[in-house]
């Protein structure tokens, strides 16, 4: 091979390599880092959850920063353990998971916030 051809040769090599490696390390790095979401819980008759559908990827971690905007309420999403416990009124509250399953998942308040508090309900999405 003659010194040019060599060279493009290396450096197509590289160039087919160095890019899907830069791409996947790039992935790899941006999914290891929390995917942050703002929750607002608000009793039923106030509008509920905010946003009441959140939608996540499977295997990256996941955390809730949850504010109890009216009255103390609470947050449970049991298919991955998760329960904030009380979140007084005004405060907020931050949990973390990872989830390892696609699919629909209720999260409830785990307070009784109101005589609607039983449809406090919202859904997490992971795909
Ligand atoms: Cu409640």
């Amino acid at each position: 091979m003659k010194r040019i051809e060599r060279t493009a040769f290396a450096l197509v090599l590289a160039i087919l390599i160095g890019v899907p490696a830069a791409v996947f390390s790039y992935q790899a790095l941006r999914d290891r880092q929390p995917r942050e979401i703002y929750v607002v819980a608000r009793t039923v008759e106030r509008g509920g959850w905010s946003p009441a559908r959140i939608v996540v990827k499977r295997g990256q971690k996941v955390r809730l920063r949850i504010l109890a905007e009216d009255v103390t309420h609470g947050f449970q999403l049991l298919h991955f353990g998760v329960n904030a416990g009380a979140i007084k009124t005004g405060t907020t509250k931050v949990v973390e998971f990872t989830p390892d399953r696609v699919g629909e998942f209720p999260f409830y308040c785990s307070v009784r916030c109101s005589p609607l508090h039983m449809a406090l309900m919202g859904t997490l999405v992971v795909e």
